[in-house]
């Protein structure tokens, strides 16, 4: 879509043109109240404004719609295309590979008690697994910093892709 257009989109469809960027609709609508924006960089810069204020219950509630690395989403909706795409690398992973980025997220679910998310795109599955081992060391404060600053990126990654 381009600037033009979601500018004049009435709020709800405004909101709607970019829920699949993340589910909190606190942000979609408040990234669509903030309106009219004038280039995608002022968009993008309001997008990560608004997601530096995310805090917890937004990671919590933002995850639901986000699979575990090396389980990508069947569905058909957007989020789940869009993460198919994210996860591209995980279909060169080999076997080895694969068992040890689930067996990672299983350790990183009984510590966290949340799935284990990550920025995808352009990273390798060899990296995916390397950060999963890492961040199983943080505390829940550092963890749950780091998990909110991959959740930014994602969704920066694809408001950027969304509106042009
Ligand atoms: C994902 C996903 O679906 N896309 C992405 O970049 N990361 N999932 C995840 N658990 O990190």
């Amino acid at each position: 879509m381009d600037l033009a257009t979601f500018n004049q989109l009435p709020p709800g469809d405004a909101a709607a043109a970019i829920a699949h960027c993340v589910a909190i609709p606190a942000w979609q609508q408040a990234l669509a109240a903030a309106r009219p924006y004038a280039s995608p960089d002022a968009l993008i810069a309001e997008g990560d404004r608004l997601a530096c204020l995310w805090q917890s219950d937004d990671l919590q509630q933002a995850l639901s719609a986000h699979p575990r690395i090396g389980e990508p989403a069947n569905g058909v909706s957007k989020e789940a295309s869009l993460s198919r795409g994210e996860q591209s690398a995980m279909q060169q992973a080999g076997k080895a590979l694969q068992q040890a980025i689930l067996q990672g997220n299983r350790d990183y679910e009984a510590r966290f008690q949340r799935v284990f998310l990550i920025r995808a795109k352009g990273r390798s599955g060899e990296e995916m697994l390397a950060e999963l081992q890492r961040r199983l060391n943080n505390d829940e404060h550092t963890e749950q910093q780091e998990a909110l600053s991959q959740l930014r990126e994602i969704t920066l990654l694809r408001l950027k892709e969304s509106i042009a």
